[in-house]
């Protein structure tokens, strides 16, 4: 029997909404039905978030609050199955990536958010004539928005560090993936939170649930991660009512290898940092610029790691990349494919849709794609692709590397490989994003700020860079 999907607002699952489906990208095949939240289900999840800020979830203690979230860390540990199978058939992602990447990140989500309250003191500055400390309010009703990518680890790093400081929460996941948030409505009722503290609404962005949350007039504040066109629409949608904004947004990433680099551990970490979820993660290397002495080296390298990618099913241990995201998303990478054949790049590798066999003919299937010969302002090296590809291009001098990666729009994550560690650090330094890893790519800690400039975002979260986001201070000064 099809499975069915529900918004669920103080405390429940309701019934109700018009229906959509949730489609396995693995071979186009229907996971759930889900019941699409209407402007009056987002309004009653809104009240049901207030009424709990008034009620049981504000009289909760940081104490309180942070065992909790060790609860809730616990129970994804007991539920892991369910969470993985969930968030494996609306992604269709090898299972070895979404249990070691999403379903272990988002009980390390609520473990760091609960170590981050617990040992919270409180900013105060003593003088001869006054005594001014400030206290942290939490901003009240909290809209999360986030994508199909990783939607449980990108949903937890968000609602994670709101509960611990306070906040009642509504969150629209992604239509592509809306699975593994009604897990984690089980998860956190389970886990003993007051009703209302944590409701989800279905739906998609315009005209629908997202656009109702946004529009909302009792809404605090909106933390979003997604396109960067959809920042730029919920910043309208917000600013009559000036609510604080967090926004993750896009990424156009650039790699710089010198000529010093490890060449293989360098190659293999490149080939982490494009193929990884098929290209679709926000910190994915799209651009890749090389020394020139050892361009024809690394490149070779590259070319054999995507020539060694295995599509299949996530169960089949032989499977390295799983599908797209959707049909939708599979025509938007094809269309670059185009796109850089018209700019005259020269494909490496790939570039087309790899045959998978009868059986997953219907899923969102595309062959890795890596091009060079382009100018750095062809569209494929200056536009966000989201998918399993990169442009190689040679570079002669540091400056030159640096001037290179920093020509783009964006501005979240770059990776430099060199062995001296002067120059990694003195380059690492100079690039314009948010996160800048040396000889690493998306190694984590989550207290570290994470986010983007430019296009790639507003803010920083992650340790006390959400504390500052979910809270308001109010500073009493005590006159002595
Ligand atoms: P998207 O912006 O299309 O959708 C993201 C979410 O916003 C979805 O839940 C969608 O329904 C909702 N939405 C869409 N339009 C809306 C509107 N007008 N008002 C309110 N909500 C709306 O993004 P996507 O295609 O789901 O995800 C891929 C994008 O996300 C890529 O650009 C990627 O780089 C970005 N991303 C960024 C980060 C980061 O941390 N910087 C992380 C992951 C993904
Ligand atoms: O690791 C994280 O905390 C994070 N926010 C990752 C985002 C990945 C983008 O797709």
């Amino acid at each position: 029997m099809t499975r069915l999907l529900q918004n669920f607002v103080g405390g429940s699952f309701v019934d109700g909404g018009e229906e959509f489906d949730d489609v396995n990208p693995v071979d186009g095949s229907l996971v759930a039905r889900v019941q699409a939240a209407d402007r009056e289900v987002v309004d009653r999840a809104v009240r049901a978030a207030r009424a709990a800020l008034d009620g049981a979830w504000g009289r909760f203690t940081a104490a309180d609050r942070v065992a909790l979230l060790r609860r809730i860390a616990d129970r994804i540990e007991a539920r892991f199955d369910d969470l993985l199978a969930a968030e494996v058939a609306d992604t269709g992602k090898p299972l070895p990536l979404a249990r070691e990447l999403d379903v272990t990140r988002a009980a390390a989500n609520f473990r760091a958010a609960a170590d981050l309250v617990a040992g919270l003191g409180v900013d105060s500055f003593l003088t001869e004539t006054a005594l001014n400390y400030a206290v942290r309010r939490p901003l009240g009703v909290v809209g999360v928005i986030v994508p199909w990518n990783l939607p449980l680890l990108l949903l937890t790093w968000k609602v994670a560090p709101a509960l611990a400081t306070g906040n009642a929460v509504v969150v629209k996941p992604s239509e592509e993936t809306p699975a593994s948030a009604t897990v984690l409505a089980e998860i956190i009722t389970e886990a003993g939170a007051p009703a209302g503290a944590f409701n989800v609404v279905h739906g998609f962005g315009p005209g629908s649930a997202g656009e109702f949350l946004t529009t909302h007039p009792d809404v605090d504040g909106i933390t979003f991660t997604g396109e960067s066109r959809t920042g730029a629409a919920i910043m309208k949608a917000v600013a009559p009512r000036v609510l604080p904004v967090s926004f993750e947004l896009g990424g156009k990433n650039a790699a710089i290898v010198f000529e010093d680099a490890d060449i293989d551990s360098t190659v293999d970490g490149l080939a982490r940092s494009v193929f990884t979820n098929t290209g679709q993660v926000c910190l994915c290397t799209e651009r890749i610029y090389v020394q020139r002495g050892i361009f024809d080296q690394v490149a070779a390298g590259l070319v054999k790691r995507a020539q060694e990618l295995r599509f299949g099913r996530p169960d089949d241990p032989r499977t390295t990349t799983g599908p797209l995201i959707s049909q939708g998303h599979r025509e938007k990478v094809l269309s670059y494919y185009a796109i850089a054949e018209q700019e005259g790049a020269q494909l490496l590798t790939g570039g087309g849709i790899p045959d998978v066999g009868r059986e997953l003919a219907g899923g969102a299937w595309v062959e890795p794609a890596l091009w060079t010969g382009v100018a750095n302002s062809a569209r494929i090296v200056q536009e966000e692709i989201f998918g399993p590809v990169a442009a190689l291009m040679p570079f002669d001098t540091e400056r030159e590397a640096i001037r290179l990666a920093n020509d783009s729009p964006y501005g979240l994550a770059a990776a430099v490989w060199t062995t001296d560690l002067q120059r990694g650090h003195r380059v690492a330094g100079a690039m314009r994003v948010g996160m800048s890893w040396l000889n690493t790519w998306y190694l984590r800690d989550l207290r570290s700020p994470f986010g983007g400039s430019g296009l790639s975002g507003i803010g920083r979260e992650g340790g006390l860079h959400s504390l500052h986001f979910y809270t308001e201070p109010t500073n009493v000064c005590v006159k002595l």
